[in-house]
């Protein structure tokens, strides 16, 4: 069994409804039973900044699946909520992220864990240090909650 975190966003249509829809179909995946979630924010939008602001919410899933076998269930979750892939980082009815899994660091042409922005992105490390706060982010090793203080101190400077 592995551990992994997922971030959830979505800021078109029924956001709140993409978002608890997402959560019952990650619950019905065969090998993936959801743990814990947090609560939901309201977010401003990062990157391509002229569209709707978004919810996000963060999960710990324990899962069977291997790190592709998962992407592969939560892109058909993605697709399942009417997710059309068009302007990189734009609007959408449904965003799934990998976060983290277990301790495990990959990279190839189709995954990238742990997500490579999650450091940089108060929506993403918000929800997070709610349900992980001591969990640790490879290969360095700090804290959620660290990388949460350090990136709000940064912010303020
Ligand atoms: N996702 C993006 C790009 N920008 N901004 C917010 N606030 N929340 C998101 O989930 C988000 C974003 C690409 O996945
Ligand atoms: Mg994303
Ligand atoms: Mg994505």
């Amino acid at each position: 069994m592995a551990r992994a975190y997922l971030s959830l966003g979505s800021n078109l249509g029924d956001r709140k409804k993409a978002l608890s829809l997402a959560i019952d179909a990650l619950e019905r995946t065969p090998g993936v039973t959801v743990l814990s979630v947090a609560d939901t924010l309201e977010t401003d939008p990062v990157g391509y900044i002229a569209q709707g602001k978004f919810l996000n919410t963060a999960v710990l899933i324990e899962t069977t699946l291997s790190p592709h076998a998962l992407l592969y269930a939560v892109q058909q979750i993605e697709q399942a909520a009417g997710r059309v892939r068009s302007i990189r980082l734009g609007p959408r009815t449904l965003d799934v992220d990998i976060l983290l899994y277990d301790q495990e660091c990959i990279s190839d042409e189709e995954l990238v864990i742990p997500h490579p922005r999650m450091c940089e992105r108060e929506f993403v490390l918000a929800p997070l240090a709610q349900i992980a706060p001591l969990v640790t982010v490879p290969p360095a090793g700090n804290t959620v909650r660290h990388l949460h203080e350090e990136l709000l101190k940064r912010k303020q400077v």
